[in-house]
């Protein structure tokens, strides 16, 4: 067990952000040990702040450690205080007059206490309220300078700090992770020149076209008002009102209805920055490009039944993904690439680059590589960094602008003004998680809870008194891009934007069959779940204009007849697309192999213990998360295993893949377990365990892998999997091996598991 314990993954970073050790310098730091937490005033001198010197780190080295250290406070080995520093003597009672009489007036310590606690909760976010993050770096490739100044794409290996926040956008702060949604994908670089927020999703289009329609949008998938439901889902009568009202959503729905709404994991994942932006160099020369994050890990989803039945079992199931990972020293990443086209090229493709409903397919601007991200460090306080963390599509760098997408104009607004009210003023920019590693020098002062002591009687320029102290810095500072504009003030949209289909159908014929049925069947759940009839036919009359097929397949779905197609918005006629096969989520299988999958061994009185023991380490060698999986935890009878998870609380859709290993005829007890479905001797006694059967089942049903051997296969019989696909081939993920064939067939299970799913299972209704 030693042995196992020391080959289990573990972040070595760990150790220097608790106890003692998190008094101890960081890389790139040279304070004294403890300085800064037990002598307030040497900190500022002994602290080597990255926010002195060249703002250059060492390539490893995160400065953002130094500034947030000096806010980082471990309790360890200190005497509990009042938030006045006074030490209390008591934590248990409050101050009473006898001891069965009133609580005293000045009982300081309860009031201080018990009104910090009433005042504890913020506001959650309007949107994307339900988050998880990590701290992590950026490595740029190369130096990228010939296309932005942007200074962190500035020389080839350097590294810029990040603290990326991933969400849903509908539900509240404690809703589920795995429901039917898009993720946020957000981004804050501190660079040396200043913070760069890319504010992100994991979907490259988005529902609307104009930042006007944001909060209709908004209001029609958040809760109903009337009855607060339903909590975090797009299916019910009012959102789908909403769509079937608005052409221009079809697209995004396409993706919506799409497995990308249910990933596996935050960290198998793409991001995109959404708008088209500019890239600009130092010579003044501009690029629009878009930002596209893509995973080492690979594009790997849930399916629906898993996702629905996941949000019972484990609602932090994407949480604790990236948690674990990032404890693990399994660190997830993602590479930056850019599509760069200059507006010549976007005049002449057949939709408008300032429509945000519209992609650039990669046939037309092939995505260049230009970076990575990496993520190695979870947050120390979920509160101080996750949750008061302020994203803002406005803040952006010399070197990025933006493009005049209607939507994103009006999110250079929203962002800052949202924060204002969602933590308490204007101040938030010194909220430790958001200041910059740049320097902040300039005339704005006091506002709500002020942190900087600015020094001097000045704060207005031009001055003379501070020596015209802070100065513009010219040429070196933000410059917009000088893009002439002469039009007339006008509402409206330009009419290439009514293009509502040509793109949902090329999204439509990029899918694989699988892709196909999954978004048909997405359609199906959340139309039936809208009561409202008209709804439904005005949505899949919406469908007729992107293909007859998925049209006809979400009518029958709904048992209704396809009704005649909606009426286009515009005379132009739709685009045909070829199809573009990196649509298509199986274009991304990634490099990460079963690397951080989780396998449940399927244990019982009776199992072949040193068989289990091999599997287990094996899978751990491979960077796979095995675990003992059983009736109930603690010793198996008969053996030296350990369960360390039962199917109660470890149920199927918490694994990626399952084995169950031989039985150990020297068992005494087992005839007990022989199945009553077979006629060959049973295996161990879970197979008359109806939790262990139901286990498999769903197992097989979303398509993961099954590895039994020996008598390991009377439970898959007795749970009535089937060895062969539908159409008769046999079944990749359905491996039986005979007893005696040793642990070679592992590579066969790891093999499909580094595939994850065999989708070509699927039958509807399922066949188990
Ligand atoms: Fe947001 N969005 N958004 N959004 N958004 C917010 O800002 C808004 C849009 C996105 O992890 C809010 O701090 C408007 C597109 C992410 O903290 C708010 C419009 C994209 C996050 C806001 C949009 C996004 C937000 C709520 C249309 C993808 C979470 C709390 C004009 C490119 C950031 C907050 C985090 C959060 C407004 C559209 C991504 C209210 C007005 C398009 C990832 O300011």
């Amino acid at each position: 067990d030693e042995q196992l314990a020391a080959a289990m993954p573990f972040n070595e970073t760990k150790p220097l952000e608790y106890g003692d050790a998190a008094f101890t310098p960081h890389a790139g730091e040279t304070r004294t040990p403890s300085s800064a937490f037990a002598t307030a005033s040497t900190s500022t001198e002994t602290v080597a702040s990255p926010k002195d010197g060249d703002g250059q780190p060492d390539l490893g080295a995160n400065p953002l450690d130094g500034p947030l250290d000096r806010v980082r406070v471990d309790d360890s080995g200190r005497e509990l205080t009042t938030n006045q520093g006074v030490k209390v003597a008591d934590n248990q009672d409050s101050l009473k007059i006898g001891l069965r009489g009133p609580t005293a007036m000045e009982d300081f310590i309860l009031r201080e206490k018990i009104t910090h606690f009433d005042h504890e909760r913020i506001p959650e976010r309007v949107v994307h309220a339900r988050g998880s993050a990590a701290h992590g770096y950026f490595e740029s490739y190369a130096d990228h300078r010939a296309i932005t100044r942007a200074s962190l794409f500035g020389a080839a290996g350097k590294r810029t700090p990040v603290f990326v926040r991933f969400s849903t956008v509908a539900g509240e702060r404690g809703s589920a992770d795995t429901v039917r949604d898009v993720r946020g994908f957000a981004v804050k670089f501190y660079t040396d020149e200043g913070n760069w927020d890319l504010v992100g999703n994991n979907m490259p289009v988005f529902f609307i076209q104009d930042a006007m329609k944001f909060p209709d949008l908004i209001h029609s998938v958040k809760p109903e008002p009337h009855n607060g439901m339903p909590q975090a889902a797009s299916a019910h009568d009012t959102f789908w009102d909403f769509a079937s009202l608005s052409p221009e959503i079809t697209h995004m729905l396409m993706w919506h209805t799409s497995d990308r709404a249910i990933p596996r994991s935050y960290r198998m994942m793409q991001g995109f920055g959404v708008h088209t932006f500019r890239l600009v160099n130092a010579q003044g020369a501009s690029l629009f490009c878009k930002f596209h994050w893509t995973p080492t890990a690979g594009t790997h989803s849930l399916v629906w039944d898993e996702a629905a039945r996941l949000t019972g079992a484990d609602p932090d199931y994407h949480r604790r993904d990236l948690w674990e990972a990032i404890e693990a020293g399994q660190f997830p990443e993602w590479e930056l690439g850019v599509q760069t086209f200059t507006a010549e090229q976007a005049a002449q493709f057949p939709f408008d680059i300032l429509d945000p409903t519209k992609i650039v397919p990669e046939e037309m601007a092939p995505v260049q590589p230009i970076g990575r991200l990496v993520l190695d460090r979870n947050p120390d306080n979920f509160f101080a960094e996750t949750e008061q963390v302020a994203f803002c599509a406005a803040h952006v760098v010399p070197g990025i602008d933006f493009s005049d997408d209607p939507l994103l104009q009006g999110r250079i607004h929203s962002y800052i003004d949202t924060q204002i009210s969602r933590l308490g003023g204007a101040n938030f920019h010194e909220i430790p998680i958001n200041s910059p590693v740049a320097q902040i020098h300039n005339n704005q002062r006091d506002g709500m809870h002020r942190q900087s002591i600015n020094r001097g009687r000045v704060s207005y320029e031009p001055n003379s008194l501070a020596g015209g102290c802070p100065f513009q810095a010219g040429a070196k500072g933000y410059v917009s891009f000088p893009e002439p504009v002469a039009a007339s003030k006008v509402r409206g949209k330009p009419e290439l934007f009514a293009d509502h289909y040509s793109q949902a159908r090329l999204f439509w014929k990029s899918q694989t069959a699988v892709e196909q049925n999954h978004i048909i069947a997405a359609f199906r759940f959340e139309l039936t779940r809208v009561q409202t009839p008209a709804i439904r036919r005005r949505m899949v009359a919406g469908l007729v204009n992107v293909d007859q097929q998925l049209a006809a397949g979400v009518a029958d779905g709904l048992g209704m007849a396809v009704p005649p197609a909606l009426p286009l918005a515009t005379d132009l006629p739709m685009h045909d697309y070829p199809p573009s096969p990196s649509l298509s989520l199986f274009s991304r299988p990634g490099t990460t192999g079963i690397k951080t999958l989780k396998v449940a061994l399927l244990v019982a009185p009776g199992v072949d213990a040193e068989q289990a023991r091999r599997l287990y380490a094996a899978l751990l060698d491979g960077g796979a998360v095995p675990r003992l999986i059983g009736e109930r935890i603690g010793k198996l009878p008969g053996t030296d295993l350990d369960v360390e998870i039962s199917f109660e609380t470890g149920p199927s859709v918490l694994w990626d893949g399952a084995i169950v290993p031989d039985r150990d005829d020297a068992y005494a007890g087992l005839a007990a377990a022989d199945t009553p479905h077979s006629d060959t001797p049973g295996g161990t006694q879970l197979n008359r365990d109806v939790a262990a059967q139901e286990f498999l089942r769903l197992q097989y049903r979303h398509d993961k892998p099954l590895l039994a051997i020996g008598n390991g296969a009377q439970l898959l019989y007795a749970a009535g999997i089937p060895q062969d696909l539908p159409d008769g081939e046999p079944d990749p993920g359905v491996i039986v091996a005979e007893r005696g064939v040793g642990e070679s067939v592992l590579a066969l299970f790891e093999t499909a598991l580094a595939r994850r799913r065999v989708y070509a299972r699927e039958t509807d209704p399922p066949r188990v």
